[in-house]
């Protein structure tokens, strides 16, 4: 008769869930026990840079990832991370240690007292099987559920229950295959094709999950035929569009009056694979012109449900692109203008610091095409976006849910879900503190991730968030006295500091590319919009 572990192990193999992200403690060690080879444990050091390694992993790849905390303290200081993960639609199966079942009502240390509705309502499913038997089922259906919804699950299983022996038909649940399809009706179908043919100002609005889909290649050829101008949905976390492109016009300022300026003269808004809108700014105004229909195509059916304008079709966002590029083949409206050129990057006004465009111009110049971009600096999105050039699908990860502790950890599991991409993480000095355990495990799996850590002294964003809001003099917006050349050094990864921007460009271009490094530079201050 098999052990509960053993199935447990066999189902994660057949789903293809053999590296796991974790931080272990006592009621975890029998789940560990006897992993079969092939499996991978990567050891965060803390839970949010298990989460957000796990997160960036889970993107890289497009599939779903094991998640391994320790009862109810490690999954609270997991939560922070995973609303990241739940604005990614990222499929992460979060299993915590429970205590044995005994001492489960009792309270004895480090009982999970209440599993189920503790990571709720960020989690789309939690559980704790009933009884040691339903184990393998419920585990199996954490990944189903994480892959169906698109959305961290959570499973709760008491330590006594892996060494349980139970029968044949608990092994029944080994190998499954669960799918979805979701392509319109040919009366949907109908719809949109009248309504994007028939429109005479088309615009596009592409969101993060075209990207995670793999439609990056698909939405141009889409773009190309329709001819009408693409905008990236706002607080994007993916890049879903070339940002060169001659149709690409940005991402959306997440404000609704900006967007509704934005859409001016449009008469039909196609927003694929985006909530309608996930607005930060509140900046108010009507949400759409005079005369301006928008149609959201979304497998995420809250998204869809949620949304405070417009129409709606649940459905696969690829089988939509599919069906207009189709309809649009015999009348291509698209030209051939070529990608834009970046400008010349603003010069810095102070002697002793870089201007964030220089940083970022020489990313460009010095690094790969095929880089892909972690970033978590939240002052240098306008700059970043003025200087970059990415044509590559999976090019760019930002935290999804603005939670900042996504970055760091993140560029680890890009890495090592993607060994065939270079990566490099964009890393402000604010943000680099919540994720900073990450370097640890940077340098013991020997991950070639570059870190370029843009020192200003200060949360850039919120300086600019305090002038908007009409409240500029408040406390606690300034880091002074960093030096991430030394922490990273005390956790195991080489750093130095670029003095200049020639500095910076000779040490992008001499990277190692055997094990981590950081980079940090002094950067001036600047404002994300
Ligand atoms: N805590 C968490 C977990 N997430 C957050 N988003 C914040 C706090 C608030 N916050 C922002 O939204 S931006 C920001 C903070 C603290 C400043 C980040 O500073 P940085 O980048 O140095 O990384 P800039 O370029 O100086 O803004
Ligand atoms: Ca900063």
């Amino acid at each position: 008769m098999p052990s509960v572990r053993h199935l447990a192990h066999q189902i994660l193999e057949s789903q293809g869930l053999t590296t796991i992200f974790g931080n272990p403690g006592s009621n975890e060690l029998p789940f560990l026990a006897d992993l079969p080879d092939g499996f991978r444990y990567v050891l965060g050091l803390h839970e949010g840079a298990v989460v957000g390694m796990a997160d960036g992993y889970a993107q890289a790849t497009g599939r779903p990832v094991l998640v391994n905390l320790h009862a109810a303290s490690g999954s609270g200081n997991a939560m922070g991370a995973l609303t990241n993960a739940v604005a990614a639609r990222t499929p992460l199966v979060v299993v915590a240690g429970q205590q044995v079942r005994p001492a489960i009502g009792p309270e004895a240390n480090l009982a999970n007292v209440e599993p189920t509705t503790l990571m709720k309502p960020l989690v789309g499913w939690a559980a704790e099987p009933a009884c040691a038997q339903d184990v393998p089922r419920a585990l199996a259906q954490a990944v189903f559920e994480a892959e169906l919804q698109r959305r961290p699950t959570y499973l709760s299983v008491p330590y006594d229950d892996w060494a349980v022996e139970v029968d044949a038909n608990a092994a029944a649940v080994v190998g499954r295959r669960v799918q979805r399809a979701s392509a319109p009706s040919e009366e949907q179908r109908r719809w949109l094709a009248g309504l994007v043919t028939s429109a005479q100002r088309p615009a596009l609005i592409l969101g993060g999950d075209i990207d995670s889909a793999g439609l990056f290649e698909d939405a141009i050829t889409l773009a190309e035929r329709l001819g009408g101008p693409v905008w990236a949905a706002p607080s994007q976390f993916r890049l879903p569009f070339p940002n060169r492109h001659p149709l690409f016009r940005g991402v959306l300022p997440a404000g609704i009056k900006p967007i509704s300026d934005a859409m001016e003269g449009h008469d039909l808004v196609l927003v694929l694979g985006a909530p309608v809108f996930r607005y930060h700014e509140y900046l108010p105004g009507s949400y759409l012109p005079q005369g301006t229909r928008l149609v959201q195509v979304t497998e995420d059916a809250a998204a869809a449900a949620r949304a405070p304008m417009g129409e709606a079709l649940v459905a696969d966002p690829g089988a939509v692109i599919d069906l207009l590029t189709k309809v649009l083949a015999e009348a291509p409206r698209g030209g051939e203008a070529a990608y834009t050129t970046p400008p010349s990057p603003t010069p810095s006004p102070e002697a002793d610091r870089i201007h964030p465009e220089q940083v970022f111009s020489a990313l460009r110049d010095e690094l790969p095409a095929d880089t892909a971009y972690v970033v978590e600096s939240t002052s240098t999105t306008a700059a970043w976006w003025r200087q970059m050039d990415l044509r590559h699908p999976g090019s760019y990860y930002f935290p999804a849910a603005g939670g900042l502790g996504f970055g760091l950890p993140a560029a680890v599991g890009v890495s090592l879900g993607r060994p065939d991409r270079p990566v490099v993480g964009v890393i402000g000095d604010g943000s680099a503190n919540y994720g900073i355990t990450a370097l640890w495990t940077a340098a013991q799996e020997r991950v070639p991730v570059t870190f370029v850590l843009l020192r200003n002294g200060t949360y850039g964003a919120l300086r600019w968030f305090g002038d908007l809001l009409g409240v500029p003099d408040v406390p606690g917006l300034d880091v002074p006295g960093l030096d991430f050349t030394r922490i990273a050094e005390g956790y195991g990864v080489p750093a130095r500091q670029a003095r200049d921007a020639d500095e910076l460009r000779a040490l992008l271009a001499d990277r190692p590319t055997d094990g981590p490094q950081l980079l940090q530079v002094d950067t001036a201050l600047t404002t994300p919009s």
